[in-house]
């Protein structure tokens, strides 16, 4: 690829993040640092800094339909996620759009379910609702979801706390309509190997990856599911994308900062090289 060939075309269906750690600004560093040219169709703006989510604007769902349906039928998406939804009018909205423009299962377009229901401080992101939305509007389109087991939780009813409940989980999930389905183990605090189970209704791949000691994980969810968003475009198989988004996220987060006086991002900048960069001095 010559610098003026277009790159793949991804869509992000999310939040914006004003602190830049998690959100559309992780999807779209992630989307940067993986080759792919990044779109947005905003769903709310978050008040936030490391400490925390202080205000929520929820954007008019006929506005997040026209920004999917204008990039697709000029752009064109070769794949897209979402992220935080916020409410179920949104939902609707979104899987109606996606539908116009051939984004989800039955269409051409992978589509990448994200259930973001909640920040790690605990701040609500999806209202209560919403959550049926979800399983019924979103689900049965998606070529994977890729839920966290607070997610999982809230989605299932089931309570993870072992590699067994882990499967269980992926095929009550899956039950639910998605294509693919993803348990991401990283919240299982005890398993040093934080394995992720990816199942397509029939078989089980299982993902360990090492597991990083640091507090600084804002944003990992939405960057995971980035990466294989990006993997997908340029034509990766599930499995390979999966392994991707796995391998991308475990780097980000052995490189994440502290940021302010809360919580800091997973990074995406481990993928740059640092040395093309000259050095101007620091600004503190
Ligand atoms: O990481 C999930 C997430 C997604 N989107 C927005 C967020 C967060 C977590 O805080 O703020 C806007």
């Amino acid at each position: 690829m010559t610098h003026n060939d277009t790159p793949p075309r991804v869509l992000t269906i999310a939040g914006s993040d004003s602190g830049g750690g998690a959100g559309l600004q992780a999807d779209l560093r992630t989307f940067f640092a993986c080759g792919v040219h990044g779109m947005t169709a905003v769903t709310a703006v978050t008040v936030q800094n490391s400490l925390g989510v202080s205000g929520v604007s929820v954007i008019p769902p006929e506005i997040v339909a026209a920004q999917i349906e204008a990039v697709a039928e000029d752009i064109g998406v070769l794949a897209a996620k979402t992220g935080m939804l916020a409410t179920a009018e949104i939902i609707e909205a979104v899987a109606k759009a996606c539908d116009r423009v051939h984004i989800g299962r039955d269409g051409s377009i992978p589509f990448v379910v994200d259930p973001v229901a909640a920040s790690m401080h605990g701040d609500q992101l999806l209202l209560d609702n919403a959550l049926d939305a979800l399983r019924t509007e979103l689900f049965p389109r998606a070529t994977l979801v890729t839920p966290n087991l607070d997610e999982v939780r809230l989605l299932t009813g089931i309570d993870v706390r072992d590699h067994h409940e882990a499967r269980e989980a992926a095929k009550a999930l899956h039950a639910m309509g998605p294509q693919w389905t993803l348990v991401k183990g990283g919240h299982m605090r005890d398993d040093p190997e934080c394995v992720d189970f990816l199942y397509d209704g029939e078989t089980f791949l299982e993902l360990p990856a090492r597991r990083v000691d640091t507090r600084h994980t804002h944003g990992g969810g939405d960057t995971m599911a980035s990466a294989i968003t990006s993997a997908l475009a340029r034509g990766a198989s599930m499995p390979d994308a999966v392994r991707f988004g796995k391998e991308f996220v475990t780097n980000a987060v052995q490189h994440a900062y502290p940021l302010g006086s809360g919580v800091g991002p997973v990074s995406a900048f481990w993928r740059l090289p640092q040395e093309t960069l000259p050095t101007f001095g620091q600004r503190g």
